[in-house]
């Protein structure tokens, strides 16, 4: 099995021998014989969709070989995709958990093989942060902040507002981090937060939470959802229900992909926050660093936003994703 090192030490010698780094211009560099192991969460929004092809698209311009796999939303995937990246002695591994906990024996393994993992769009929650080189992706505690800061805003003059909320993944980091962060602004009493669920991060998930909760309750007035795929699902169950969205029921979500930004700029959604799913080519500069035996930042933060609907008109024609 090639060991990191070595294969630092070969990069360093072709580069040394050609003259050539071969990434100063990443899109177009060769980068020799690389190999990197990526074991992706699934393909539960259209947020996933975009990292995806974030990703695979920047190691193609970068001349990179990306190993890459799928694993449909379930955790013992993972851990059997990032063994046989270990097996095949990849030169890095890099991976977005499903969720926080349970990978340190999976990560010893790595360490051992002496190969250098990088957490990508989602954390773990390891106490020894020597398992991983760096972990690049959004700061999702903010994200739930600025989602409530936003609340407090809309709602300065209400004297009681009930509200429901539609949670990621049970167990992942945006989940838990998203929920902390809007309870950290959302102190008011005046505010209840009458039911909360997870919907998965799917649409499906979050029309029929929706659905529940709408029976439940009569009197909703905003629905707190943790990504855009969940509210754009919240929305059909509030219009079937004979209500409208944005109106009636008002939606704050996370992420800004393009479903989500054209239902707020229709004012079916009313504010979101902003995660970014381009992570692409920061994880090939992070890669190549590791291989030439540069150090990496330990902490990388994705730069977001966040946008209303007259934000979201003037985005819109340029939105990538
Ligand atoms: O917000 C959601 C996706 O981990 C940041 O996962 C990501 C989240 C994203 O399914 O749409």
């Amino acid at each position: 099995m090639k060991k990191f090192i070595g294969v630092a030490a070969v990069a360093a010698t072709l580069i040394a021998l050609t003259g050539c780094a071969g990434g100063a211009d990443a899109g177009s560099g060769d980068s020799g014989d690389i190999v990197v192991g990526f074991s992706q969460v699934g393909a539960e929004s259209g947020w996933r969709t975009a990292n995806t092809i974030s990703i695979q698209g920047a190691f193609e311009d970068a001349g990179i070989e990306l190993k890459f796999s799928d694993a449909q939303g379930k955790q013992e995937n993972q851990i059997k995709a990032i063994r046989s990246y270990i097996q095949q002695g990849v030169d890095v591994i890099a991976f977005s958990p499903v969720v926080e906990s349970g990978w340190d024996e999976v990560l010893q393994e790595a360490k051992d093989a002496g190969i250098p993992v990088v957490l990508t769009d989602r954390s773990v929650d390891s106490k020894d942060d020597s398992f991983y080189e760096s972990f690049l992706g959004s700061d999702f505690i903010l994200e739930g902040e600025k989602a409530g800061d936003w609340v407090n805003t809309e709602f300065a003059d209400a004297d009681h507002v009930n509200i429901v909320e539609l949670q990621g993944t049970t167990g992942a980091a945006p989940a838990n981090d998203r929920a902390e962060g809007f309870r950290n602004k959302v102190t008011d009493p005046k505010f209840e937060i009458i039911a909360s669920q997870t919907g998965d991060f799917t649409r499906a998930g979050g029309k029929q939470v929706m659905e529940a909760f709408l029976k439940a309750n009569p009197d909703i007035d905003l629905v707190y959802a943790h990504n855009d795929d969940m509210g754009l699902g919240a929305i059909e169950a509030i219009e079937a229900a004979g209500l409208v969205p944005g109106e009636d029921i008002k939606i704050v979500t996370v992420d800004a992909v393009k479903d989500g930004m054209t239902a707020l700029s229709e004012g079916k959604i009313n504010f979101i926050v902003e995660c970014s799913p381009l992570l692409g080519p920061q994880l090939v500069d992070i890669v190549k660093s590791l291989v030439a035996g540069d150090s990496v930042e330990k902490r990388i933060v994705t730069e977001e936003t966040t946008f209303t609907k007259e934000q979201a008109i003037e985005a819109l024609p340029d939105r990538q994703y």
